[in-house]
């Protein structure tokens, strides 16, 4: 056997959030508070992404200022939701440079077959596709290796993500198929990387513009209006309730009544979300009402669980000393996993080191 890893794969959890600015209330509800949750059960791992965050054009993920202020404010709120950056892992993705080389591996082992199908990659590159990069286009192979990089089990991420997800499966299994001899020579049995389980879980996987229901609230979404953000006031979140789009009928009183109503759905689903409530009950209670007065409601429990997460994201951003530790601690650890994992690999594979 190769090094120091032994054979048998131990649940893991690894998640990650690209530093891009906007963190929103799907970040927060679809990703981060389910990875609070996956800490009382299991290792978990949380990376950010910042080698991602570069695939798009500068001009959109704002440059080398803002880059590092995006990484520290990611960071920032892993930590005001509640992440225990001692018991776990948390770090910024570049800092660890096996998970570009274990990419380079999976760039070979991915099919062009497989890229073409990923959704998310025609809907970034847009129409201009020819001037889109080669990084985008690869993302979710960087994706992988940052998942399996860590023999990781379990993956708690958002509905968008499910297809990626897919994706490191069957580039996992093609490893393992491709170097079967290989890795039962090396002593790892019959499979080297798992097969990982996505945790697509919780009651908010896709919360979705306020602007357009049918569309997911984004960072990358040109309106401001369109998403609740982490670290938005009072009058703003006010602000935008306000201005979300509806339509002119009451609530329903029953869950089968938001059918078609995208936008009103959408409120519901982030009133249960933020309550703890189900849908149900909570038009139990403002079914049949407008929709100013639940907006109002809305408002007051947005800024009652989202208030305090942002102010601790900007009193932690403010002075950076503590975030900058985290995550140079963080990198260490996560390197002292990922080295040993790099090395089978270069030995299944048959490099010289
Ligand atoms: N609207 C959403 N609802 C629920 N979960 C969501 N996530 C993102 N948007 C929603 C989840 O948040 C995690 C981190 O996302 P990311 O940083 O990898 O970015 P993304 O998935 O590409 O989505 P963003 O944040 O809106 O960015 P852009 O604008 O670049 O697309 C993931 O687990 C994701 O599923």
């Amino acid at each position: 056997m190769t090094d120091e890893i032994s054979a048998a794969i131990a649940p893991r959890v690894f998640s990650g959030v690209q530093p891009t600015g906007n963190l929103h209330l799907g970040n927060y509800l679809g990703a981060i508070l389910r990875f609070v949750e996956m800490q009382k059960t299991h290792d978990c791992i949380y990376c950010v992404v910042d080698l991602h965050a570069i695939t798009q054009p500068v001009s959109v993920w704002g440059g080398p200022k803002e880059l590092a202020r995006n990484i520290h404010e990611v960071t920032a709120a892993f930590l005001a939701a509640g992440i225990d950056p001692v018991k776990h892992v948390v770090f910024n993705q570049s800092r660890v440079h096996q998970h570009a080389e274990l990419a380079w591996v999976f760039n070979c082992i991915a099919r062009l077959g497989w890229m073409n199908r990923m959704t998310q990659f025609k809907e970034k590159a847009g129409k201009d596709r020819e001037n889109a990069s080669l990084g985008l286009y690869a993302y979710p192979s960087l994706m992988a290796a940052d998942i399996l990089l860590y023999r990781a089990t379990h993956v708690p991420v958002g509905e968008d993500q499910k297809q990626h997800l897919e994706l490191t499966r069957d580039i996992a299994q093609k490893f393992n198929n491709d170097f079967a001899e290989s890795i039962a020579e090396h002593g790892f049995g019959d499979a080297f990387f798992p097969m990982t389980e996505p945790l697509i879980q919780g009651p908010a996987t896709r919360v979705m513009s306020l602007r357009d229901g049918t569309k997911k609230m984004s960072k990358s979404d040109p309106s401001d209006l369109s998403r609740i953000n982490l670290t938005d006031d009072r009058d703003t979140v006010a602000q935008k309730l306000r201005k979300a789009k509806t339509d002119p009928e009451p609530l329903p009183s029953e869950v089968e009544g938001l059918a078609g109503r995208p936008e009103a759905e959408n409120l519901v689903g982030i009133y249960a979300a933020l309550s703890g409530r189900t849908a149900a009950d909570v038009l139990a209670e403002f079914g049949g009402g407008q929709f100013s007065g639940f907006k109002s409601a809305l408002t007051d429990l947005a800024v009652d669980k989202l208030g305090p997460v942002g102010s601790e994201m900007k009193r932690l951003v403010a002075d950076p000393g503590h975030i900058d530790t985290v995550l140079r601690e963080g990198a260490e650890r996560a390197s002292a996993i990922a080295a040993p994992v790099m090395n089978a690999v270069k030995d299944i594979v048959g490099f010289l080191r």
